[in-house]
């Protein structure tokens, strides 16, 4: 065999072997749904986008807890394909989340989403274990303090033990339980978290990261969870996986973004996107993992043509296999309101309900023939 030959060979066996090794989820005693699920969306690599959005099914502009009814589906007559919760003070032993959701509502939508055969991510806006405080109060030291031989880990062995049991009650019809994607220390490589970058050296946070799957894992016995990891925007290969834990720990690279102070003009908006969105493509295929966008917004949509002008074009010359718009919390009482996708009546409804049906971006519909736990 002369050398071109052979090398060809060496290209074919390599590439039939990076799509064998991307078709199992890190946790190799993860459930037949969860593995499913790992390789359906792996399935869907530069072909769909699930949208998702966060509370979906909770509240939205201008209503709260009306059964059946979501912001996404009022205005396209469907229901987004990914619906993402938050965990934030179910370590405190709360009832209510951070936003006022009652962790009992969240537990019913997450079985409702799955029996529609949607997907469920969860992030948790954790409180500082160090000073009691918010998840926003980013003094140093809260990330070594829970860390094995902290001054805080048992209490930290608490928290995980209370998301653990929460986990534990996900179970569907059959008394499955439901694959949930986990969004550990979301953008970890920003300044405001107490698990950012300021706060905490690269191995703490390889670390904690390690410690938290393998408690989840080896001492919970808990695998029907997909793990994301996910930085704010970014910009270089190496900030992106500075604080990366491994492979063997995680499935999903996503990233988070949002228009608005510096990038505040489409154009501006777009260029940062495409740049991190390509960077995302490569890096997730160099680890043979799914890559998506954890969160991002446009606060308002004041720009009525933005999905199908900005939004769209962009996602769809890039890998990622889901996209969680940010939660509709609507008026605020100091007057300023906050949602990132459009309600009836909002300036950009007609645009996204024209985006949801273009085939590339998929709801409701659009998932459920994907059968995604079969
Ligand atoms: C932020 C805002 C806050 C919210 C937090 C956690 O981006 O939406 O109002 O409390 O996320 O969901």
């Amino acid at each position: 065999m002369n050398l071109k030959v052979f090398s060809n060979y060496l290209l074919l066996l390599c590439c039939s072997l990076q799509g064998l090794f991307g078709q199992d989820c890190s946790d190799k005693s993860a459930t037949a749904e969860t593995r499913a699920l790992y390789k359906n969306l792996y399935g869907l690599i530069g072909k769909n986008i699930l949208f998702g959005h966060q509370d979906d099914p909770c509240y939205g502009v201008g209503w709260k807890y009306v059964a059946g009814r979501s912001d996404a589906r009022d205005v396209t007559g469907q229901y987004p394909a990914l619906f993402g919760f938050d965990l934030g003070r179910i370590e405190l032993g709360h009832t209510v989340n951070l936003d006022s959701v009652p962790f009992e509502k969240t537990r019913l939508f997450i079985r409702e989403a799955y029996e529609r055969g949607a997907v469920i991510t969860l992030s948790w806006h954790l409180n500082n274990p160090l000073s009691g405080a918010t998840a926003w109060d980013n003094k140093p030291g809260a990330v070594a303090s829970i860390l094995p031989g902290g001054e805080k880990n048992t209490l930290y062995i608490d928290w995980l033990n209370r998301v653990s049991d929460f986990i534990g009650t996900l179970k569907g019809k059959n008394g499955e339980h439901i694959p949930v994607i986990l969004r550990l220390f979301h953008e970890l490589n920003g300044g405001w978290f107490w698990w950012g970058k300021n706060q905490c050296s690269p191995d703490e946070m390889k670390q904690l990261w390690q410690y938290s799957i393998h408690y989840f894992r080896d001492e919970k016995n808990i695998h029907n969870l997909l793990y994301a990891f996910n930085t704010d925007k970014f910009g270089s290969g190496d900030e992106y996986v500075e604080r990366y834990p491994g492979d063997e720990f995680i499935d999903i690279l996503g990233f988070d973004i949002y228009q608005g102070n510096s990038l505040k003009e489409n154009a501006a908006f777009v260029s940062f996107f495409n740049k991190d969105l390509g960077m995302i493509d490569s890096i997730a295929a160099a680890h043979h993992k799914i890559p998506a966008l954890t969160e991002f917004g446009y606060n308002q949509v004041p720009d009525s043509t933005w999905w199908t002008t900005v939004f769209l074009p962009t996602v769809s010359s890039h890998q990622i296999v889901y996209a969680l718009a940010w939660r509709n919390a609507g008026r605020k009482s100091s007057g300023n309101a906050e949602f990132y996708i459009p309600y009836p009546g909002a300036v950009s409804a007609p645009d996204f309900k024209k985006m949801s049906g273009s085939g590339k971006v998929l709801f409701e519909n659009g998932i459920k023939s994907k059968n995604i736990y079969k």
